[in-house]
């Protein structure tokens, strides 16, 4: 599915499409990403209909995979499900969402992913320093909708090299709980 592409303009003016069929059918579908099943609702139902299609357990239809894929890339996957939990719990706002907008553990915003972040993100964790509502946004690696210790310590384990992307989803996380 191509991302909405609005036009950058004021008006009103209605575009004219050689396709009008088409151009209906994206605007459903936009209205009805995450609600996979087709209740007409987004609730913890539609992450199930997908954990269980990832676990071959239940076929999707195309159009409930177009619905499902509400974190905006070629794959139905965990953070599609994660992003509807996430949703539903009222830690995420807006669905579907593109990759970007995922948290990129770039805490400081440079541009980079480094041990400053988790530096960072540590001291904000300590209350010695604020976070920007950007900043935070960047910092839950740990894909679970809070901020916490795990965030810090999958900053550190990507920086190290032992994780390989960021974000991960909780179950993914390599983080080993120490007794404290
Ligand atoms: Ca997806
Ligand atoms: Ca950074
Ligand atoms: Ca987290």
């Amino acid at each position: 599915m191509e991302g909405p592409s609005p036009e950058p303009s004021g008006t009103a003016t209605p575009y004219i499409s050689s396709t009008p069929e088409m151009t209906a059918t994206a605007t459903v579908l936009s209205l009805s990403i995450g609600d996979v099943n087709g209740d007409g609702q987004i609730t913890y139902l539609d992450a199930e209909w997908i954990r269980e299609y990832l676990a071959g357990q239940h076929p999707l239809t195309l159009p409930q995979k177009e619905r499902a894929n509400v974190v905006a890339d070629y794959l139905i996957d965990g953070f599609d499900a994660q992003a509807i939990d996430l949703f539903t719990n009222g830690k995420l706002g807006l669905l579907p969402l593109s990759l970007y907008e995922l948290p990129s553990g770039d805490v400081n915003k440079d541009g980079l992913v480094t041990q400053q972040d988790a530096v960072k993100l540590s001291r904000f964790l300590a209350a010695l320093e604020d976070l920007s509502p950007a900043e935070e946004a960047e910092a839950d690696v740990v894909w679970d909708g809070d901020i916490d210790l795990d965030d810090v310590n999958d900053i550190i384990s990507y920086v190290e090299g032992d994780l390989y992307h960021l974000p991960v989803l909780p179950e993914d996380s390599q983080i080993s709980h120490e007794v404290e």
